[in-house]
């Protein structure tokens, strides 16, 4: 299924280490829009209910930890084939196995702490858009 909207997080391993700029540079060479963009900083309550689907996982009380330790960026995309073509450009979860080039292969530190998230599917991106941004701020 082609779609054109996807939804990412530039996580605080990105923003601690002042690679923003950079990573908002490679999404837009890519050719991806920005409809929405804000800084914010999650609570528990926040990253629990955003990652509930790991929540029986063992790494769950790390992510949670890591995801609220400090400010992140939030934006929705958009392009042609968005869901598909930002994974690609965001490389594989962990950067060891992530192409060169990829985002996640620059700019990640680790498999927990990989810089950026990039909604899996179209169905996802609804739900992650609609948890971070309401009607007024999208363009
Ligand atoms: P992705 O869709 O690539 O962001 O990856 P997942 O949805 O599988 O995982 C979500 C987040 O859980 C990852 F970004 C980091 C964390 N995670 C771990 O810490 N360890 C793992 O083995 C897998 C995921």
């Amino acid at each position: 299924m082609i779609t054109n909207r996807t939804f990412t997080m530039l996580k605080p391993d990105a923003l601690e280490k002042g690679n923003t700029g950079a990573i908002l540079e490679k999404i837009n060479a890519a050719g991806f829009r920005i409809v929405a963009m804000k800084m914010t900083h999650m609570t528990k309550r926040d990253a629990e209910t955003f990652y509930a689907v790991h929540n029986q996982k063992p790494f769950f009380g790390e992510l949670v930890t890591y995801m609220t330790r400090g400010p992140i960026v939030v934006a929705i995309l958009e392009k042609n084939n968005a869901v598909e073509d930002f994974r690609v450009l965001i490389g594989a979860t962990n950067p060891e196995d992530a192409a060169a080039g990829t985002i996640r292969k620059l700019y990640a530190t680790s498999i927990g702490e990989n810089a950026v998230h990039g909604s899996d599917s179209d169905e996802n991106v609804a739900i992650e858009s609609a948890f971070h941004f309401s009607g007024r701020e999208l363009f």
